[in-house]
């Protein structure tokens, strides 16, 4: 870093590839680059960045809050930073995979960020079966908004008004679920917020579509992040035996086991598979550990 230069502040918007858009607090967006060959900065961060012609240069990104992120089998992928909230939306239809819900869930509270879900298209008739599934959560207490993003606007934009305020909140979700429903219903000028420079880097250099960071109103305090839809979501970062610990309905149970490092598989005097068989703990989520485990213990061996 160069000496004794002040730098700019800034906050990260968007980012494809190598090429960030940086917000300054005075609302101007402009491309950065990171200094030297590394680019670890995400959406969400804040950055110290100085110009250099019409473009900057990130010279540091500040400490984070948090980080959302998934660790696959063979790489890491970061969601975003210093998030006040998790939003996963799912819908009535396309029906939703509960495993990658779960997954999304347990990332967020390894990270330390509260989580939402919301349940969207609740028009349709498949909406009774998408409540069941998500029966089960509710129970554990995450809160679970039912709106129709698109067939009911005034009233999912009431609905939704006072969880998101104040909050940058990110929003995952299998596409077709209405991600883009929800973002230009909260925020109108979502198209001019993308604006020309980062669909010029985003058309232009790089096609994958990526991460973008959406104010609510124009005096920046709430935020939708949107971010692209993935296929896996791996769990690698997280140790086999803290697993339970981050599953708010398998917690309890945990205490009531005859061996201290019960994987809560196949031990006898197990409290988790004690808790199942009295359907206190659901056949789903608790095959959803289970499918987890395995991830994560055959990493460890
Ligand atoms: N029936 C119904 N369809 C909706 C609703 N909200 C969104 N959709 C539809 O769902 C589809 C996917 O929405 P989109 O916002 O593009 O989803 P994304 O892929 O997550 O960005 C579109 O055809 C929307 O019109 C809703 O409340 N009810
Ligand atoms: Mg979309
Ligand atoms: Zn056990």
């Amino acid at each position: 870093m160069s000496k004794t230069v002040a730098l700019d502040i800034g906050l990260v918007v968007a980012g494809h590839g190598r090429h960030y858009i940086v917000e300054t607090p005075e609302g101007g967006r402009l491309i950065c680059h990171p200094r030297g060959k590394k680019s670890d900065c995400v959406v969400g961060d804040r950055v110290r960045w100085q110009a250099s012609g019409d473009e900057g240069v990130i010279e540091h990104v500040e400490p984070r809050r948090n980080l959302l992120f998934r660790q696959d089998e063979w790489k890491v992928k970061s969601f975003a930073a210093n998030l006040d909230q998790l939003l996963v939306l799912v819908a009535a239809d396309p029906v939703f995979s509960e495993s990658q819900l779960a997954r999304a869930l347990i990332a967020a509270e390894c990270a330390g960020i509260p989580a939402r879900i919301v349940l969207n298209k609740i028009d349709l008739p498949s909406s009774a079966a998408a409540r069941e599934r998500l029966a089960p959560y509710a129970a554990m207490g995450v809160e679970v908004l039912e709106v129709a993003l698109k067939m009911r606007k005034d009233e999912a934009r009431a609905l939704l008004e006072a969880p998101l305020h104040g909050r940058a909140t990110l929003v995952l979700g299998p596409s077709g679920t209405g991600k883009s429903t929800l973002i230009n219903l909260l925020a109108p000028d979502a198209k001019a917020q993308v604006g020309d420079v980062s669909q010029a880097l985003a058309t232009g250099r790089h096609t994958t579509t990526s991460t973008q960071w959406y104010w609510l109103s124009g005096e920046r305090s709430s935020a939708l992040i949107d971010s692209p839809g993935f296929q896996e979501f791996g769990l690698r970062q997280i140790g086999a035996q803290r697993l339970p610990a981050l599953m708010p309905d398998l917690r309890p149970y945990t205490s009531q086991c005859r061996f201290y490092n019960c994987t809560h598989l196949h031990e006898p005097d197990c409290g988790v598979r004690a808790a199942l068989e009295r359907g206190e703990i659901s056949a789903s989520r608790y095959r959803i550990y289970g499918e987890i485990a395995s991830e994560l213990v055959a990493r460890q061996s």
